[in-house]
């Protein structure tokens, strides 16, 4: 499909270490296997990274996210004495919450960017899940699905009509961002060659494609864009 890529973004969903199995980055050091890895969450790099080339070249914008929790943060399992990963807890903001291993604490090695991650083009970095009581799945709201993380209004500002998406994971924090923008107005697309499922639990991360497609987003495959 032919997009304008000067009123185009890409938001580069939460490309971090603990969402990642275990590699050794460009620079030779190696990571172990991240908290919450992603089945081959580290492939999302190479057709964001290429994308984000082609948007800074051309007047777009490049939006990176980041899971960034205090130690604690009630999304744990760990916070919930007798809760498991994989358990759901009513919230306050947030009924049925699912607990999750401790990820993205705030200044460890699990939170930063994959180290394949061209941060380079990027022009804005929205960190998210910093509040202990509040999870945030989407880049644009947190999960009381009310408290805006600023994003919206930035591309607003700039006259941002389109958005692409990629990064991890496809069922969780790629869905809930891509759902929110649609919503918002934006021309919504998916990068199928972008993003990794969790798939927690098991066919989330194909019922993910199939919720992201009836709220009118598009998928497609990044070397379709034009
Ligand atoms: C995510 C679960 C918990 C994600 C973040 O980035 O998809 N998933 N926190
Ligand atoms: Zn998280």
């Amino acid at each position: 499909m032919k997009l304008d890529f000067s009123h185009a973004a890409l938001i580069e969903v939460d490309v971090q270490n603990d969402f990642c199995p275990a590699y050794t980055g460009p620079s030779g050091r190696s990571y172990p296997q991240g908290a919450l890895a992603v089945a081959d969450g580290g492939a999302a790099a190479g057709p964001l990274n290429a994308l984000a080339a082609r948007l800074a070249a051309s007047g777009g914008r490049v939006i990176a996210t980041a899971d960034w929790h205090p130690a604690g943060h009630l999304s744990f399992a760990s916070s919930h004495p007798g809760k498991r990963a994989g358990d759901a807890v009513d919230l306050p903001a947030s009924p049925g919450q699912l607990l999750w291993p401790d990820h993205c604490v705030q200044g460890s090695q699990g939170a930063e960017f994959h180290e394949s991650l061209d941060l380079r083009p990027v022009n804005l970095i929205i960190r998210k899940g910093c509040r202990k009581d509040l999870d945030s799945y989407s880049a644009f709201f947190e999960n009381d699905r009310s408290t805006p993380t600023g994003l919206d209004a930035y591309l607003r500002g700039l006259g941002v009509k389109s958005v692409a998406l990629g990064g991890l994971a496809t069922d969780y924090c790629v869905l809930y961002s891509a759902l929110d923008a649609a919503r918002l107005g934006y021309q919504t697309i998916v990068l199928l060659d972008a993003v990794r499922g969790v798939d927690y639990p098991a066919g989330s991360a194909a019922a993910a494609l199939d919720t992201m497609r009836e709220a009118g987003v598009i998928l497609l495959p990044s070397e379709d864009l034009a």
